[in-house]
C-alpha cells in the first residue's frame, strides 16, 4: 500500500510546464476562480506531478498543457480509482481467471501465458472517464471535480478479447462480458468495483486485454499488468488489475452497473446502445461524445501584438472519426477550420493546429468546435445530467494580445 509519506509533494511554482500558464481563471458560481483548472500538483510513484482531485481513493488529472502531445506519456497519465484497497500485483503471481456460465470451457492464464498465447495486437484509444470536465458542471454535482484532464492517449498492446473468448467457447445465450480487478473495497458495505459489456462490443476486434502501453509495461497505477480497453468506449468499462473474466446470460446486476455510470435516454446523440442495461428512463453510457480541447493557450495568456496566434488542440470521438475542427474568434460568429494533423486511427486524439493575426491589443476568445462522420457537433450549451457525464460544452479561452 501507498502511505502518504511515499508522495512527494510538488510546489506548484516549481514547476516549468509547455506551453504556457497552468493555471486557468474560470470562475464558476459555486467555486472559488481557479479552484477546477488549478488544484495541488503531487506526484505518485511512478509518476510525474499531476493534478490531484483526492488521495484516497487516489484521482490525479493531467494537466492540461501535457496534452501538447497527442501520444500521453504513462508517466503523465491520469489515474482513476474508485476503492482504496490496491494490491501491488507481481506479474509472476497473477491470474486472469476465465469462465462464466455463458462459457464452455473456464481457464486460467498466467502473464506469460496471455503475452503468448494469443496474437498480440495494438490500437491507440482516448481512455477518458465518463466524469471527464464535470467540474465545469453549472450547477454543481457531486463527483470527482474533474477539469479538462481526466483523460488520456495511448498505444495500447495486448490479446484481443475475443480470441480469448474463443477459447472460453463463447455460447451464443451470453449477453454480457463482466469483469473484475484486483482492487476491492475497505468495507463489506461498499460494492466491489464488477463492470460489464454487451458480448457484440467485446467481440469486437478493438476490444483488448492489454498488457503494454506505449512500449511499455502498464504502469501500476494504470493497472498492471493487464487491463481491458474498450476503444471508443468511456474508461468505466476499462477494467485495470483484471483478475477475472466471465461470459454472462443475464444482464450483470451490481451498484456500478445498475446506479453509477448511467445517463438520461435520448438526451446524447449516441449511437451505441447497450441493451440488456437499459430501463425506461436510464442507459448504461457507452460511446464518448464528440470534443476538443486548446491545449498551447490559457486563460489569461498574454501574446505580443504584432505577431501571428498559433491555435493547437486535439480532438476525438466514439471511434467514428474527427471531420473537421473549427475556431472562433468572434464569439461564435464565424468559424474556421483548422488543419487536422496526423491520423493515428479512429480512437486516437486527432491533432489540429489554426493560425490567425489578431486585429490589435485587446482580450480575444478562441473557441474551438470538433464535428464527427456521424454528423455530431460539440453543444453550446452544457446538456445537464445529474452525474456530470459526457460535457462536451465548447470550450472558450481568453488571451490577452498586448
Ligand atoms: N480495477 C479498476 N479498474 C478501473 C477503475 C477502478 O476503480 N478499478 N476505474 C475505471 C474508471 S471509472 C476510469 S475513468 C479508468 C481510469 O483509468 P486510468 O486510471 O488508467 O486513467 O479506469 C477504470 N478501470
Ligand atoms: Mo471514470
Amino acid at each position: 500500500m501507498t502511505t502518504r509519506r511515499s508522495i512527494l509533494k510538488t510546489a506548484i511554482g516549481g514547476l516549468a510546464l509547455a506551453g504556457g500558464g497552468l493555471i486557468g481563471r474560470l470562475a464558476r458560481a459555486d467555486l472559488p476562480a481557479g479552484t477546477i483548472e488549478s488544484g495541488t500538483l503531487e506526484t505518485l510513484p511512478g509518476k510525474q506531478p499531476l493534478l490531484k482531485r483526492s488521495f484516497r481513493p487516489p484521482n490525479f488529472e493531467t494537466p492540461v498543457a501535457y496534452f501538447n502531445d497527442v501520444i500521453t506519456p504513462n508517466e503523465r497519465f491520469f489515474v482513476r480509482w474508485h476503492l482504496m484497497n490496491i494490491p501491488q500485483v507481481a506479474a509472476a503471481d497473477w491470474r486472469l481467471a476465465v469462465g462464466g456460465e455463458g462459457a464452455t470451457q473456464e481457464f486460467v492464464l498466467s502473464f506469460e501465458q496471455l503475452r503468448q498465447e494469443f496474437e498480440p495486437v495494438e490500437v491507440v484509444a482516448v481512455c477518458q472517464c465518463s466524469g471527464n470536465r464535470r467540474g465545469f458542471s453549472d450547477p454543481h454535482v457531486p463527483g470527482v471535480e474533474w477539469g479538462h484532464g481526466a483523460m488520456g492517449n495511448a498505444r495500447w498492446k495486448g490479446a484481443r478479447l475475443k480470441d480469448i473468448l474463443a477459447r472460453a467457447g463463447l455460447r451464443k445465450e451470453s449477453v454480457e462480458i463482466a469483469f473484475n480487478g484486483a482492487d476491492s473495497p475497505p468495507l463489506e458495505a461498499t460494492p466491489d468495483f464488477v463492470k460489464s459489456i454487451p458480448a457484440w462490443k467485446a467481440l469486437d476486434e478493438n476490444t483488448l486485454v492489454a498488457y503494454e502501453m506505449n512500449g511499455a509495461p502498464l504502469p501500476h497505477w494504470n493497472g498492471f499488468p493487464a487491463r481491458i480497453v474498450v476503444p471508443g468506449w468511456t474508461a468505466t468499462y476499462w477494467m485495470k488489475q483484471v483478475i477475472s473474466i466471465r461470459a454472462l446470460t443475464q444482464p450483470l446486476s451490481s451498484f456500478w452497473m445498475n446506479t453509477a455510470y448511467r445517463i438520461p435516454k435520448g438526451k446524447f446523440p449516441l449511437i451505441d446502445r447497450f441493451v440488456s442495461q437499459e430501463s425506461d428512463t436510464t442507459t448504461p453510457i457507452t460511446e464518448m461524445v464528440v470534443n476538443s480541447l486548446i491545449t498551447n493557450l490559457s486563460d489569461g495568456q498574454r501574446v505580443a501584438s504584432g505577431s501571428a496566434v498559433v491555435v493547437k488542440g486535439l480532438a476525438w470521438d466514439g471511434g467514428y472519426g474527427i471531420r473537421r475542427v473549427e475556431v472562433s474568434i468572434d464569439e461564435g460568429r464565424t468559424w474556421e477550420r483548422t488543419e487536422l494533423g496526423t491520423d493515428l486511427g479512429r480512437y486516437s486524439f486527432r491533432p489540429w493546429s489554426f493560425n490567425f493575426r489578431p486585429r490589435g491589443p485587446g482580450r480575444v476568445a478562441v473557441l474551438a468546435r470538433a464535428s464527427n462522420a456521424q454528423g455530431s457537433t460539440q453543444t453550446d450549451q452544457l446538456i445537464f445530467n445529474g452525474p456530470g457525464y459526457h460535457n462536451n460544452v465548447i470550450q472558450k479561452v481568453v488571451i490577452d494580445i498586448a
